[in-house]
């Protein structure tokens, strides 16, 4: 593993954002929070945050959580739980509310380090990586906080090109020929671009290196400013602009990608569409991201589970999957199935077909369903001879139809269906 123990990440310390809801992803975070959304098979968005910190040599950590987090902080304790303070490691879980006042919710991002100063105090770094919970890539931090260090900057900021029409909902900027960021606009309506090519803009990834005296200092300032809403984007980012050096780090050049002159891969997967699409692309015969990379491996929580079965026999239950990532644990008794994703434990009966379905784990699949282009929740028991995916009307009465025609089932539009 390609571990890098260099002196700069032994001083930084990463903190993980992770309490926004992720509303866009509809009823998947009803019951979690968007970082503890299942991706890939076996991972959750998070652990791409918490594994490009680990492989980059970090080993101290906090993530704080505010909205619906028991989902999160199990998943954490039960796969992030190898640091070992005796070598002065770390993973601390920081919820709102339990710091400074019982009844006071982290207000803003900024607010939600502000909170826990005292504790960063304690892990004794020079050093602050603000990350978020919520984006799927692999990046060395590294190499960021190395040009942070080399910049003599105030704040180094991660930054990508995305196309124009979609930097609405980012933080944009401008830059000068050092990169020196020289003007930033959270989420502006009608979105500059860049001067090379005004068809895409320069966008802020929302991660973030900082010297901890400095950040310490800001945070203390912005705690007592009533207006104020303690959020780096609205706030702290634009201030720093307007009056010290901030310098933005251009992903491509610290993007893990296991063969050179891969494209790099970053994706925010906060709608339902962005969500499916990521997912089935892991089933292309060469996708852009590679989890199978040993050099940078995602880590995880996984359960024990036995090997995938499939049941093909002569009683003429044909059970097969191609182009499909199936996980440990299922078993796939006649069921045909295409271009699909199955996270552990799921359990499909026979004349049944699945094609374009990500499946979360420990979904059973009744006899003679037909399932196109859909995500099924957690749990979810379909029942026989379900079809979902060939008449969107009829889909849109129980389930959540996207826009862009995936059809969504949880347990609760289930219940909902077989009570009427
Ligand atoms: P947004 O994506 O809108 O913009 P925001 O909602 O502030 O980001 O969330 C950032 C991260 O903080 C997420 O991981 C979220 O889960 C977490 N978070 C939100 N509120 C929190 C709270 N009260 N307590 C703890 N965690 C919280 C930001 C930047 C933009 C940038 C985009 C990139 O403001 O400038 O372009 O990220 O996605
Ligand atoms: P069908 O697909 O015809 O509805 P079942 O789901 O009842 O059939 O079972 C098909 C096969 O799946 C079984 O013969 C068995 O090999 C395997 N199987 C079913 N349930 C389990 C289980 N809980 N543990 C291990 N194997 C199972």
């Amino acid at each position: 593993m390609n571990v890098t123990s260099g002196r700069l990440t032994s001083r930084t310390m990463a903190f993980v954002l992770a309490g926004g809801r992720g509303s866009r992803l509809k009823e998947l975070t009803d019951r979690r929070v968007k970082p503890a959304v299942y991706f890939g098979g076996k991972t959750r968005i998070i652990d791409f945050a918490l594994s490009n910190a680990m492989n980059s040599g970090i080993r101290k950590m906090a993530v704080a959580t505010q909205y619906k987090a028991h989902s999160l902080i199990r998943h954490c304790q039960r796969g992030w739980n190898f640091f070992r303070a005796e070598r002065n490691e770390f993973l601390d879980i920081l919820p709102a509310s339990q710091r400074v006042d019982e009844s006071m919710w982290y207000r803003g991002t900024a607010d939600a380090v502000a909170q826990n100063i005292d504790i960063i105090d304690s892990y004794g770094v020079d050093y602050v990586l603000i990350l978020a919970g919520d984006h799927i890539y692999k990046m060395d931090y590294e190499k960021m906080i190395r040009h942070h260090v080399d910049a003599e900057a105030d704040v180094t900021i991660g930054c990508l090109t995305v196309p124009r029409e979609e930097a609405s909902a980012f933080g944009v900027m401008a830059i000068d020929e050092k990169d020196v960021i020289t003007s930033f606009l959270e989420k502006p309506k009608d979105p500059p671009g860049t001067p090379d090519d005004p068809s895409v803009a320069l966008a802020s990834m929302g991660i973030y290196v900082f010297r901890w005296d400095f950040l310490r200092d800001l945070l203390t300032r912005d705690a007592e400013d009533d207006n104020s809403s303690h959020d780096f984007g609205n706030d702290l980012i634009p201030e720093i602009v307007k009056n010290g050096k901030a310098q933005a780090h251009r992903f491509e050049d610290s993007c893990v990608r296991s063969v050179p002159g891969a494209p790099s891969y970053w994706r925010d997967v906060g709608t339902v569409d962005a969500f499916w699409k990521a997912n089935i692309d892991l089933t292309d015969f060469d996708p852009d991201l590679d989890l199978w990379d040993k050099d940078w491996p995602i880590w995880t929580y996984s359960e024990l589970s036995p090997p995938a079965k499939f049941i093909h026999d002569e009683a003429n239950r044909r059970g097969n999957a191609v182009s499909s990532l199936v996980s440990g644990g299922c078993i796939i008794s006649g069921t045909e199935i295409r271009r699909s994703l199955l996270f552990t434990q799921v359990h499909t009966n026979s004349f049944a077909s699945l094609e374009g379905a990500i499946v979360l784990p420990y979904v059973t699949v009744g006899r003679h369903a037909r399932l196109k282009n859909v995500v099924i929740d957690r749990g979810v028991h379909i029942p026989e001879g379900l079809v979902v995916g060939e008449d969107p009307e009829e889909d849109a009465k129980w389930f959540r139809v996207s826009e862009g025609g995936i059809t969504l089932i949880t347990s609760s539009m289930l219940a909902r269906r077989d009570a009427d």
